[in-house]
């Protein structure tokens, strides 16, 4: 469990020097560059895109916050026409007969539905295009998450990086795949906005706490308040923390892989991205979690209620490990790379 690694275990590590970090930077940016696929999935969704009758399909997650790539799977909301909420919906009804639906597209296969998860969803695979994609009803908030994490990945372009480079990590440790009882892509990049909020001076804001005007305002959707200042292009005018953090993108993934084995107390304190006060896991009664990241929009779900003791241990040794191999300077490596990206 995490904190049973206590700080002490940590190996110290050999001092960064600027030529290293450099390479760090790079290492960081060409695999974003060569992995990321902004516009692709939305292109190839429009391919797969199996026309329901009296359906809505609406594209979310990484396919449309800036985070998707290659193996990004096609996260899909679906609405019925005439209805505008799930309000006396029968979903399990409605997911079985969704299943049945797509089951006569001679493109899809393994369809399945999954009626015990919170959300009821249907997953499927397209075979034209390679892609894994998973349909729910009515998953307003993840809607309007979709849209604040594209907001942190517009602000300044190593969010984008970063949250890349955390996922890749997540999926060659084999610590990012929820269905088997480790986190979520979701949940790893809310780590990586809860680091760039808490890093001094902050790369990124905390969206959720601005506003213009006298009073916040609340717009509520599902009973939770999901507003969040999206006047993007006025940043400037209400953060006083806007572009201070100069910081290369080395820099800031080593210090991430610093703050959550060294500094981030996983026992006592939340992840969450919607406040910049600290919050305790004794004030959201979260305890007896192992480690707890607060949905944004819905407070009272906690991304890391599901892991086992087993799986907390394994994911904090991955990170710890990450803080060791990152933290090991190395001479030659890698050579020159074309596309060096500006961030400032
Ligand atoms: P990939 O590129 O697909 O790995 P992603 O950013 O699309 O990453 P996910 O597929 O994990 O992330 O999730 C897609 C969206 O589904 C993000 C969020 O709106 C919602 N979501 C995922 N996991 C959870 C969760 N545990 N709780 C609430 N919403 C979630
Ligand atoms: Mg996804």
């Amino acid at each position: 469990c995490p904190e049973d690694f206590k700080r002490m275990e940590l190996e110290p590590l050999p001092l960064m020097t600027l030529d290293f970090l450099q390479i760090l930077s790079e290492v960081c940016e060409q695999c974003y560059l060569k992995g990321s696929l902004y516009e692709r999935n939305n292109k190839l969704f429009q391919k797969c895109v199996f026309f329901l009758t009296g359906a809505k399909l609406v594209l979310f997650g990484s396919s449309k916050n800036g985070f998707g790539f290659k193996q990004s799977d096609l996260d899909i909301c679906m609405t019925l026409e005439g209805q505008d909420t799930a309000e006396g919906l029968d979903s399990m009804a409605v997911i079985e007969s969704l299943a049945k639906a797509l089951r006569k597209h001679h493109s899809l296969r393994n369809i399945l539905p999954i009626t015990t998860a919170k959300v009821p969803i249907v997953k499927f695979y397209h075979t034209k295009t390679g892609l894994e994609g998973d349909i729910s009803l009515y998953n307003t908030l993840a809607l309007h998450n979709t849209q604040l994490l594209a907001s942190y990945a517009a602000i300044d372009a190593r969010v984008k990086i970063l949250c890349y480079v955390m996922k890749v990590f997540a999926k060659v440790c084999d610590i990012g795949d929820a269905s088997r009882g480790s986190l979520s892509s979701y949940a790893y990049t809310l780590m990586v906005l809860y680091f760039l909020q808490q890093r001094s001076p902050p790369v990124i804001p905390v969206l959720q706490e601005m506003y213009v005007g006298e009073k916040k305002p609340v717009v509520l959707v599902d009973g939770w308040d999901v507003h969040f200042f999206s006047d993007l292009k006025n940043l400037h005018k209400y953060w006083p923390g806007y572009k201070k953090n100069k910081e290369s993108v080395g820099q800031l993934w080593f210090g991430l892989l610093q703050f959550y084995t060294e500094t981030f107390d996983f026992k006592e304190t939340v992840v969450c991205i919607r406040r910049i006060e600290p919050l305790t896991t004794f004030k959201k009664q979260w305890t007896s979690k192992h480690l707890a990241i607060e949905d944004p929009f819905d407070l009272s779900h906690n991304l890391g209620a599901g892991l086992s003791r087993r799986m907390a241990s394994f994911i904090m040794k991955a990170f710890i490990n990450a803080r060791r191999v990152f933290g090991a300077p190395v001479r030659d490596f890698p050579p020159e790379y074309p596309n060096k990206m500006e961030y400032f």
